[in-house]
């Protein structure tokens, strides 16, 4: 399937996405066609198309600047194709846990893919109060086949470069080193917050030893190539159910640090936990240890069946490794967590809180967790993640 006249890029409008629903032979050229504009997130739009029969395609297409900030950021249309070649390389790995993609244009920047409006958003599934028991064992299974099929202890130097080669992102990455790693820690024009927080939000930014954490991992960020990662693995960038987890929108994806995904991932579901009365998050708490054990598991059972590497059987190389790379996931969750609270893109998880008191003293949770997060990435273990929540309270 192709656009056989020559295209030239332009945003699709919900006729405009059937249109090439029906070029694209995805449906009937007689078939009643329902389009509607999805896109909540913060970059794209999207487009759900069904039929009489609510058979449906997803229609994504990049815009050329930042939507939720507008015309004045502008972005690079090539992340629609570093969506799409990431989703289909995923896929050689765990085809399970993504979205199949049916076809994609690099000068449209649209990725069609399979629909997958029968699952929900976990963010918005967890803000519900929705299990997911399934969750950490299929996010752990997702990250230890894509980082380990994609890092040097799997492939081919040369093969391996090629692919990072592919993957170079930078302004994804940009938005990744001002939003996450940068303008938090400092007074700059990005950030948002409550001007309850105000006195909390200085103290941070005097805070030299905080400053030195996020500098380090800022600098991990920037030049640890050690496999292809999602780059922006929070619980809206994952649908599921109760038996199903899919992982999409891997726009930020490049050669970034092994511990970068399992970061946001914990740190998302921590937000969560802030949410929820004390009695409600265990739960959370056994998802973060579980995505660990399952993650460390399967790296483990990957390295010892498949491993290139000439060290690989070296006494406490794999726990090296390993303990790194968790080190790394709890001081990136801490850059996350004080990123969500005050800095640009906020989640619903605590914005949704509906009484003030409450949202703002979650939301100092919140810092004071971030802060023990950046600060002690040497002595938490997943075991002791509720433990660091409940001292912080
Ligand atoms: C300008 S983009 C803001 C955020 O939205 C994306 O989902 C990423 O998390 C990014 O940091
Ligand atoms: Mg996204």
């Amino acid at each position: 399937m192709s656009l056989s006249t020559q295209v030239v890029y332009e945003p699709l409008t919900e006729e405009k996405a059937i249109a090439l629903a029906v070029k694209l032979q995805f449906f009937k050229e007689d078939a009643v066609l329902f389009s509607r504009e999805i896109g909540d997130g913060n970059l794209n739009l999207v487009f759900h198309i069904t039929d009489e029969n609510k058979k449906g395609i997803i229609i994504k297409q990049a815009l050329p600047y930042a939507k939720v900030v507008g015309e004045s950021w502008p972005l690079s249309l090539n992340r629609a194709k570093i969506e799409s070649d990431a989703l289909k390389r995923f896929a050689q790995y765990v085809p399970q846990y993504v979205p199949k993609v049916y076809y994609a244009d690099e000068t449209l920047a649209v990725t069609v893919m399979e629909d997958l409006s029968h699952l929900k958003i976990a963010r918005t599934g967890l803000v519900q109060g929705e299990a997911y028991p399934l969750l950490a064992k299929h996010i752990g299974e997702f990250l230890a086949h894509v980082l380990f099929y994609t890092s040097d202890f799997a492939l081919d130097p040369e093969e391996k470069k090629e692919l990072a080669k592919q993957f170079v992102n930078p302004d994804l990455c940009k938005i990744t080193e001002d939003l996450v790693f940068t303008d938090p820690f400092f007074d700059h024009e990005t950030n948002d917050f409550e001007e309850e927080l105000r006195e909390d939000v200085k103290a941070l930014w005097a805070d030299s030893q905080v400053k030195l954490e996020a500098a380090k991992l800022k600098k991990k960020f920037l030049t640890n190539s050690d496999a292809l990662i999602h780059g922006d693995l929070h619980t809206g960038s994952i649908f599921a159910d109760k038996d199903t987890t899919k992982v999409i929108d891997p726009e930020f994806a490049f050669y970034g640090p092994l511990g970068f995904d399992l970061g946001q991932f914990i740190a998302n579901l921590l937000l969560n936990a802030l949410s929820r009365s004390e009695e409600q998050q265990s739960e959370l708490f056994a998802q973060v240890n579980d995505t660990w054990e399952i993650f460390s598991e399967t790296f483990t059972a990957l390295w010892k069946k498949d491993s290139l590497e000439a060290f690989a059987g070296v006494n406490g190389y794999l726990e090296y490794v390993l303990k790194t790379t968790w080190r790394d996931a709890v001081g990136f969750a801490g850059c996350e967590v004080i990123r969500r609270t005050i800095g640009l893109a906020h989640v619903a998880d605590l914005d949704g809180i509906e009484e003030s008191q409450k949202r703002i003293e979650a939301k100092r949770h919140a810092l004071r967790l971030g802060k023990a997060l950046l600060l002690n990435q040497q002595s938490i273990t997943p075991d002791i993640v509720n433990e660091i929540v409940k001292v912080t309270a």
